[in-house]
C-alpha cells in the first residue's frame, strides 16, 4: 500500500495535526500493521493503523467492541492504582471520525487506530530466564486485571479457537481432500498429530465438563504479543488483541509456555535448536503465578505444564492443516513454511515429553508457593 493510500485510511481517524507519512510495520501473522507520522503542532506523533483480517475475525464490529472494553477496563485499573506512564500499559484504541472504534475503505476494509506505544519492542526470542520472568507477570496481570470486567460476556471473537476437537475435524477434512496433494510430504507429521488426538482434547474437555473455569484470556499470548520496554527489559503491554475472548488461563499460560521456554524462533528449520528449557520454564512460571497463584483453582494448577504442551500441538496441527489446505490462514514467505512451523512445534513437543518429570516437579514446587 503506498503512502498517499494509507494516508487516506489515517484522516479517517480523529487524529489531530498534519499527515507525514506511513509504512508497514511488525510481523504479525494475521492482520496488516502499518504506523503513521504526524505532525501536531511542532511534535512528531506515530499511530498504530491496522486493517483487521476480515476472512478471520468475521465480525470486526465485535472484535473492536470487545476491544473497546477491555482496553477501557485496564485503562481505569491503571489509572486507580496511580500507575504512572498509562497510556505505554495497555494499548489505546483511537476512534474514528464518526466516534466508532473503526472505520472502512473504499475497498470495504476494516480498519483500526491505537496510539504507537514508543520505546518498546517485541522480542522474537528469549535471552535470559529475567526477561521469561517478566513476560509470565505480564500475562498473570492481565488475566487479573480483566477477573471483574463487568458483564456482558464478551463476544466470541473466533468461536471454538482452541478447540481441540473442532481442529482435528478440520484437519482430517483437510487430510482426505488433500487439495494440493501435499499429505504425502508430510507422513511423519501426519502420523504424530493421529496419535497424539487423544491426550490433545484434555485442556478441552476439562473446559467443557466445568472442571476448570471460563475466564476473560487473551488466547494468542506467544510472546512477540507484549511489548518490552526499551529501557528495562519489563513487559510493558500485552497488545494483539483480537482474539480476548471467554477461554481458560490454561491457554494463555499454554501459549507463552510454547514461545518463551525455547530459544528457536517458531519458524527455526534446524530443529536441534527446538529444545525446552526448563530455566526458561521455572521463571516464566514464578511470574505468572506471582500474579495469578491467588486466582487459580487446583484443577487448572495440575494442568499447567499439561498447557504447554496442548496449545504446542494445537499450533502444530493448525500449521499443518494450513499447509494441507494451501497456505490460506497464516502469513507464509516461503515455500513449505508452515510445514516447517508444523515440525518446529513437534520437536518442541518431543523435547517437553523428554523433560516431563522435571517440568511437573518444577509446577508442584511453585504452585505450594
Ligand atoms: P498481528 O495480529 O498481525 O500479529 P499485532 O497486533 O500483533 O498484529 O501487531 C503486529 C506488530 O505491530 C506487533 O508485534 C508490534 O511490533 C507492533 N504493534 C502493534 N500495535 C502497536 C502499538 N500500539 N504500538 C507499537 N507497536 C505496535
Ligand atoms: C497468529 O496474530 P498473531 O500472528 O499474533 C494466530 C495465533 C497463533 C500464531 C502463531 C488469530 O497470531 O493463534 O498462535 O499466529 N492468531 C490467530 O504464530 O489465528
Ligand atoms: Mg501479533
Amino acid at each position: 500500500m503506498d503512502t498517499a493510500v494509507l494516508g487516506e485510511v489515517a484522516r479517517l481517524f480523529a487524529i489531530y495535526g498534519e499527515f507525514e507519512s506511513a509504512s508497514p510495520f511488525g510481523n504479525g501473522h494475521i492482520n496488516d500493521t502499518f504506523q503513521s507520522c504526524w505532525n501536531q503542532a511542532g511534535t512528531r506523533v506515530r499511530y498504530t493503523h491496522q486493517r483487521i483480517n476480515h476472512r478471520v475475525f468475521v465480525h470486526p464490529d465485535e472484535v473492536m467492541e470487545n476491544i473497546s472494553r477491555v482496553t477501557g477496563h485496564i485503562a481505569g485499573k491503571l489509572l486507580a492504582a496511580g500507575e504512572k506512564d498509562r497510556s505505554r500499559r495497555t494499548l489505546t484504541v483511537v476512534p474514528a471520525l464518526d466516534g466508532k472504534p473503526f472505520a472502512r475503505d473504499a475497498e470495504g476494509g476494516w480498519w483500526r487506530t491505537y496510539l504507537f506505544i514508543e520505546g518498546a519492542h517485541t522480542m522474537a526470542v528469549t535471552a535470559s530466564p529475567k526477561e521469561a520472568r517478566f513476560l509470565g507477570e505480564s500475562i498473570g496481570r492481565f488475566q487479573k486485571q480483566l477477573a471483574d470486567l463487568p458483564p456482558p460476556r464478551l463476544h466470541d471473537a473466533i468461536p471454538d479457537f482452541h478447540n481441540m476437537e473442532k481442529r482435528y475435524a478440520r484437519f482430517y477434512d483437510a487430510l482426505s481432500k488433500d487439495p494440493c496433494g501435499r499429505a504425502k510430504d508430510a507422513a511423519a507429521e501426519i502420523a504424530f498429530m493421529k496419535e497424539n488426538e487423544e491426550r490433545g482434547a484434555i485442556l478441552t474437555r476439562s473446559l467443557r465438563e466445568g472442571k476448570i473455569p471460563e475466564r476473560i484470556t487473551h488466547n494468542d499470548t506467544k510472546m512477540n504479543n507484549i511489548l518490552i520496554d526499551d529501557k528495562d527489559s519489563h513487559a510493558l503491554s500485552v497488545i494483539d488483541l483480537d482474539t480476548v475472548m471467554p477461554g481458560t488461563s490454561l491457554f494463555d499460560l499454554g501459549d507463552l509456555i510454547r514461545t518463551v521456554t525455547t530459544r528457536a524462533e517458531e519458524d527455526e528449520q534446524d530443529l536441534s535448536k527446538v529444545e525446552f528449557d526448563l530455566a526458561f520454564f521455572e521463571s516464566l512460571l514464578e511470574g505468572y503465578l506471582s500474579e495469578a497463584l491467588e486466582f487459580l483453582g487446583d484443577e487448572e494448577k495440575k494442568l499447567i505444564a499439561e498447557s504447554g504442551r496442548n496449545i504446542t500441538q494445537i499450533m502444530g496441527l493448525r500449521f499443518l492443516t494450513d499447509y494441507l489446505e494451501g497456505d490460506h490462514y497464516y502469513h507464509t514467505s516461503r515455500p513449505g513454511h508452515n510445514l516447517d512451523r508444523c515440525r518446529n512445534q513437534i520437536a518442541l513437543i518431543k523435547s517437553m515429553d523428554a523433560k516431563w518429570d522435571e517440568a511437573e516437579r518444577i509446577v508442584r514446587r511453585l504452585v505450594k508457593g
